[in-house]
């Protein structure tokens, strides 16, 4: 059934009801569609490249949970792994051998990480990163890039991308000066920035955070040589790099982007789809470094929920399928991408609306912007939000479930094909002839 925005009674009554008992109606900011007008999608199920609403009518989906869902919704073979595990019990608070499979195969896929702690969520993976990156530096500065979201930790609400910038608000209420006051915030894409960061700190930095490739202001991906300089740079002053990979973990490449570009942090932080769209996260890295959380060492990290035996089996069959599906998987999701990317610019190009389109593999973003590339904050908060708003109403219209925020990045799945391109593609040139 195609999307009739006619017909969307149901979802303003849903509204209506959750805006009684849950701030703005929402368990997320984002999902609110405060940033682009009209009202959120309840969806009821989801299957393939499609989510549905309670009556049936079908969005083709790229927001796939905000990441999670690069095998595409429902995919028969996690369904069984978490029905299966779920009848043995959904919760133990204790080990299980599944877990220690989990952790072997993220060792194995992500060869920088010689021990992981399993999580609940990417917020929780990365505070506790930083914990560590400080427990074992010895050192209280952390450095994070203007744009990149990292969780709402407090640490992290300063100039953070992601819902913080889709409402215009730099930062959050609520977080002491005291628990920021040790965040410094660089541009990202900028080497010569993070330089100055290190010499006007020397020796107080313990970690830079960042995303190899940015999703939260949209998709901004590093300029070639970043990711090496700010490798270079930490190693030189005795700081950890972390790697921010929840969005792009085994999402860019199986090994996520620290395969695909080549770096080896010391510390990762992974969510999304190395949980198998259940509320499941990791971080890990260094033996040395990752030695010191406790009963090992004396940093703290703890979790009732943490490798949660349902969530684990889940990921366990994603990363078997990612596995066994390899490379011929990633060469699908960039052939749709491509096709995606190049008949977006050709719409954009064919309509004289200004904006372009920043892809990385499975990602992506269109700025509706006249700049020619958007390579950080500073360009990306200059994009014509108001129009990003008409598109996405236009394309939800249509039924195309696409980021209700100028600065979330848009994400494929592996079920996503012809079909979906066709309609996307038409729903597009429909909708940018309009605004
Ligand atoms: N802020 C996260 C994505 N960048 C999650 C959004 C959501 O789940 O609503």
């Amino acid at each position: 059934m195609d999307a009739n925005q006619s017909d969307r009674k149901g979802d303003v009554n849903l509204l209506e009801r959750a805006l009684v008992h849950i701030p703005g109606g929402v368990n997320s900011p984002v999902r609110a569609f405060r940033a682009v007008g009209g009202v959120p999608v309840f969806v009821d199920r989801a299957e393939g490249a499609y989510v549905y609403d309670r009556v049936g009518r079908d969005y083709v989906d790229y927001i796939g949970s905000w990441g999670p869902m690069l095998l595409g919704h429902a995919h028969p073979e996690v369904v069984k792994a978490i029905t299966d595990a779920a009848a043995r019990g959904t919760s133990f608070g204790a080990p299980t051998e599944r877990e220690i499979t989990y952790a072997e195969t993220i060792s194995r896929l992500y060869p920088s990480i010689e021990m992981l702690r399993a999580v609940s969520s990417g917020t929780e993976a990365a505070m506790s990163a930083a914990r560590v990156a400080r427990g074992f530096t010895k050192r209280d500065v952390v450095v994070k890039a203007e744009g990149c979201y990292h969780g709402h930790a407090d640490m992290f609400l300063v100039k953070a991308g992601s819902g913080l910038a889709t409402l215009g608000a730099p930062d959050s209420l609520g977080v002491p000066k005291g628990a920021a006051q040790d965040t410094t915030v660089v541009p990202f894409n900028d080497l010569a920035a993070l330089q100055a960061a290190f010499e006007s700190a020397p020796e107080r930095i313990a970690a830079v955070i960042l995303e190899p490739v940015v999703g939260n202001m949209g998709c901004v991906p590093p300029e070639a040589g970043y990711l090496e300089g700010v490798r270079a740079l930490c190693t030189q002053h005795g700081a950890l790099f972390i790697m921010d990979e929840v969005m792009t973990g085994s999402r860019l490449a199986l090994g996520g982007a620290q395969a695909k570009y080549g770096i080896k942090p010391d510390l990762t932080v992974l969510g999304k789809v190395i949980g198998g769209g259940m509320p499941l996260a990791a971080y890990g890295g260094r033996r040395d470094v990752m030695s010191v959380i406790a009963p090992l060492g004396g940093v703290y990290q703890a979790g009732t929920l943490s490798g949660n035996p349902v969530a684990v089996a889940a990921a366990l069959a994603t990363l078997a399928i990612l596995e066994r599906e390899g490379e011929a998987l990633y060469a699908g999701l960039e052939a749709f991408g491509g096709k995606l990317q190049t008949g977006l610019e050709g719409i954009l190009r064919e309509t004289s609306v200004p904006g372009i389109v920043q892809r990385v593999g499975s990602m992506f973003t269109l700025f509706f912007t006249d700049r020619t590339a958007v390579k950080s904050w500073d360009d990306a908060k200059v994009s014509d939000t108001v129009r990003f708003g008409k598109w996405h109403a236009g394309m939800l219209s249509k039924g195309i479930y696409l980021p209700p925020s100028q600065y979330e990045a848009a994400f494929i799945s592996a079920r996503h094909g012809e079909r979906e391109l066709d309609r996307t593609l038409d729903a597009a040139r429909q909708t940018l002839r309009g605004i």
